[in-house]
């Protein structure tokens, strides 16, 4: 095998965690419409297809290696959002662990000098401070522009925005 048993768990392990990703993601993509929040459903809706996106470089990358993939069971998000604000908040912390995640990986792949892993995590490195860097962003709106349902409404139509950046 092209690559060690313990980078294999490790990938396998990402594979999960960006299908999680993805599949949170959904939730509050439908959370936010029934909500009334159609710019971040469809901003949300983007960002989940994304992640799995994320999940099938992985997939692709053991495929590339000769190495069968494990396609993991995805877990049931929990069912409690209040608000876009806290979605958001989950989201950012999500997004830093996913960063730990990888961060996990590299140094593996490092020590072992297995570095066609190393090279091949990079783009989640950059992805990865884009998508902090979005969710923070989004998140000094709510402390720039409010809280109240107008400020929300604005927020609500600035995810939009980015949502067509996205696709
Ligand atoms: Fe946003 O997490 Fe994938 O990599």
């Amino acid at each position: 095998m092209k690559i060690s048993k313990n980078i294999l768990q490790l990938l396998h392990e990402q594979i999960g965690i960006e299908a999680n990703a993805s599949n949170y993601y959904l939730y509050v993509s439908s959370w936010c419409k029934v909500n009334g929040y159609d710019g971040a459903s469809s901003f949300f809706q983007n960002h989940s297809t994304e992640e799995r996106a994320h999940m099938l470089k992985i997939i692709q990358y053991l495929n590339d290696l000769k190495i069968d993939s494990v396609i993991p069971q995805i877990q049931k998000p929990s069912q409690k959002m209040k608000s876009l604000e806290q979605a958001c908040k989950i989201s950012l912390d999500n997004e830093r662990k996913v960063s730990q995640a990888i961060d996990k990986i590299i140094n593996t792949a490092q020590k072992e000098n297995d570095h066609r892993t190393n090279f091949f995590l990079e783009w989640f490195v950059h992805e990865q401070i884009e998508e902090e860097d979005l969710f923070e962003s989004i998140l000094q709106k709510f402390d720039v522009i409010g809280r109240d349902k107008l400020a929300i409404h604005e927020i609500d139509k600035i995810l939009e925005k980015l949502s067509h950046k996205s696709s």
